[in-house]
């Protein structure tokens, strides 16, 4: 069945074009940097937000009208893949990513449960085989269910964490099957809603109990995907353990699991941390530790992850500086962790807010490789620190002093000659780089 019937596939038309149906600035095929836009920014569809998701908030109920809305249970989850894959051909994204609870309705126990992931898996495992798709990551939903109520790897309660491991043991296996590039660990209730009621102690050591468990399983079952870990600060918990990259990065090295994960970073997770997406970006690929990108961006006027789809062009630039800088994102992939807004409720939607994403993200590549190419940001990067280049700076970044040397280097200053740091110029020059890119032509 043909759920977008009235849509062809979107092509590149170009800046001027007035389609609005078209790429304006994602040319697959263009080469930015010495890479195709399309191998570069790997561009995934989230199952959830734009074929699972009804459009309901805290506050009223939901607004999306979907064509295969008719069906019910295991109705529903077929036409959705169906719809799915016809998305991913003619939206021409390479990639999806799903939760468990996404793709197969839960049965009545987790042995029904898993039988209908079977059904489904096999399903998307055909389609993606006739279209060429790739599962870019797979998680498991260890939140929404009630029996997650107190959390899973970090609940109070033993049998929510075996629950919760059974069913990342079965996404394990879905990963593995489909072939997934990466697996992702979002820890939506993997922290706590008071310290009155919580052995913070306790949940921080069996969180890590479960990651090494689940790396042993991987292992054990030859499947090679990137692990993933997801940051985020709270919501729904108050506080997630997983706060944000550096919160999480020294989780892992207290733990010994540094070298089996990587992050997925989002956007509207950094602003939520009160970190700017770049930050984010920078913070884990200085250790080497970026994995993959959830593209969305947050509402500065609200104080949630909003997950709008992602249209600010300074902030795609800069993030886009850190991916090429970060030499790309390996395995990784720019994942639209994005729903439309609840008023936006047509399925043409879902095609105009990936557009707007694939746009915003191809010109933010463009502009930032040039950004790259011209050594703007490095030189002056370079041209500020350049006292530690000679002399007393150069003895301090290779080990080659101490308090007694400093202080007597100290009693010979008279002043200190600073530079301005030049905030100002720095984002002219930068607003200048986004309207150059495509003026040129
Ligand atoms: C929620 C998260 C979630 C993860 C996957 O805030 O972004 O969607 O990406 O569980
Ligand atoms: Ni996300
Ligand atoms: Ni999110």
């Amino acid at each position: 069945m043909i759920y977008f019937s009235n849509i062809n596939k979107i092509n590149y038309e170009g800046p001027s074009s007035t389609n609005p149906f078209a790429f304006k600035f994602y040319n697959p095929e263009e080469v930015i940097g010495g890479k195709s836009m399309e191998e570069f920014l790997r561009y995934g569809v989230a199952y959830w937000h734009t074929f699972t998701m009804d459009g309901s908030d805290p506050f009223g109920a939901g607004t999306m009208v979907r064509p295969w809305d008719k069906y019910s249970d295991m109705d529903l989850a077929k036409a959705r893949v169906e719809a799915a894959f016809e998305f991913f051909e003619k939206i021409n994204a390479p990639y999806f990513c799903f939760h468990d609870i996404d793709i197969a309705p839960e049965g009545n126990n987790l042995k029904e449960t898993n039988e209908n992931l079977d059904t489904i898996v096999s399903m998307i495992k055909e389609y993606m085989k006739d279209s060429g798709k790739k599962l870019l990551w797979n998680t498991a939903n260890n939140f929404t269910h009630p029996r997650f109520i107190h959390g899973a790897a970090s609940s109070n309660h033993a049998d929510a964490f075996a629950y919760a491991a059974a069913k990342v043991k079965k996404g394990l296996e879905i990963g593995k099957e489909l072939g997934a590039e990466n697996y992702v660990f979002w820890g939506g209730r993997e922290g706590y809603e008071t310290l009155l009621n919580t052995d913070m102690k306790l949940e921080l050591d069996n969180l890590a109990r479960f990651y090494h468990m689940a790396v042993d399983y991987a292992k054990e079952i030859g499947f090679d995907a990137q692990f993933l870990i997801e940051p985020k600060p709270k919501e729904p918990t108050t506080h997630q353990y997983d706060f944000d990259v550096a919160t999480g990065y020294a989780f892992l090295q207290n733990y010994d699991l540094q070298d089996h994960f990587k992050f997925n970073i989002e956007a509207n997770h950094a602003t939520l941390a009160g970190h700017t997406f770049e930050h984010e970006l920078r913070y884990a690929r200085i250790h080497d530790m970026l994995g993959s990108v959830d593209a969305n961006q947050g509402d500065p006027l609200l104080g949630w992850d909003t997950d709008e789809f992602p249209t600010d062009l300074y902030s795609t630039t800069l993030a886009m500086y850190e991916i090429i800088k970060n030499g790309g994102l390996g395995r990784g992939g720019l994942n639209f962790d994005a729903k439309v807004r609840r008023g936006s409720f047509e399925a043409d939607d879902l095609f105009h807010a990936h557009i707007a994403g694939m746009d915003a993200f191809a010109v933010g590549f463009k502009v930032a490789q040039k950004l790259v190419d011209d050594n703007v940001l490095d030189g002056i990067v370079d041209d500020r620190y350049k006292t530690y280049t000679d002399g007393i700076g150069l003895d301090i970044v290779n080990g080659q002093t101490d308090f007694h040397k400093l202080e007597k280097h100290a009693y010979g200053l008279s002043e200190i000659n600073h530079q301005s740091g030049r905030l100002e110029s720095i984002k002219a020059t930068i607003n200048q780089y986004l309207l150059q890119a495509y003026a040129e032509k």
